[in-house]
């Protein structure tokens, strides 16, 4: 049996009371701050992945690494419905959706908050500038993170660096 900490951040705190507050319900209102843990797949020797990894603990997220060959990596973005032309480095799952690359955090948690009957969201490649793909300079090559439906299809979710 693994054990995680989940030591609540300030920064979480404020971000959680920024976005639209979840109408507390009953009484107890017990852990509605709590992100749910980030399962993140992974080559064992990407460096960019282990980026975004500490881009998404940064911001309030439990994340669990599982660290994988190719060949089996290949094998979870096919099982979880990521397209052929959608991918990055690292996927990701969280409450069920699945997260392709460098997904900023803040769409993750927008993706958790609106809850749209989606399979996730993509960012296929590796844009500079995107989080765990910072540049020395700090550009940010404009990109779009898609929401991927469960038929398959994208659409634009939010844009960065516009
Ligand atoms: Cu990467």
């Amino acid at each position: 049996m693994r054990h995680f900490q989940s030591l609540a951040c300030a920064c979480v705190l404020a971000l959680a009371a920024a976005a639209a507050p979840i109408a507390s319900v009953a009484a107890g209102a017990p852990v509605a701050q709590a992100q749910p843990t980030v399962v993140v797949h992974k080559s064992p020797n990407c460096g960019c992945c282990n980026g975004w990894v500490e881009h998404m603990r940064g911001n309030g997220f439990v994340v669990e690494v599982r660290d994988h060959a190719d060949g089996e990596l290949s094998a979870i973005k096919a099982r979880l419905g990521v397209p052929a032309q959608g991918q990055s480095c690292h996927t990701a799952e969280v409450a069920g959706y699945v997260v392709e690359g460098h997904v900023p955090a803040a769409d993750v948690k927008r993706l958790l908050d609106e809850a749209p009957p989606v399979r996730g969201l993509v960012l296929p490649g590796m844009p500079a500038g995107s989080p765990g793909m910072e540049m020395p300079d700090g550009r940010v090559q404009p990109y779009t993170v898609w929401q991927l439906d469960r038929d398959g299809r994208v659409s634009a979710f939010a844009q960065h660096g516009h």
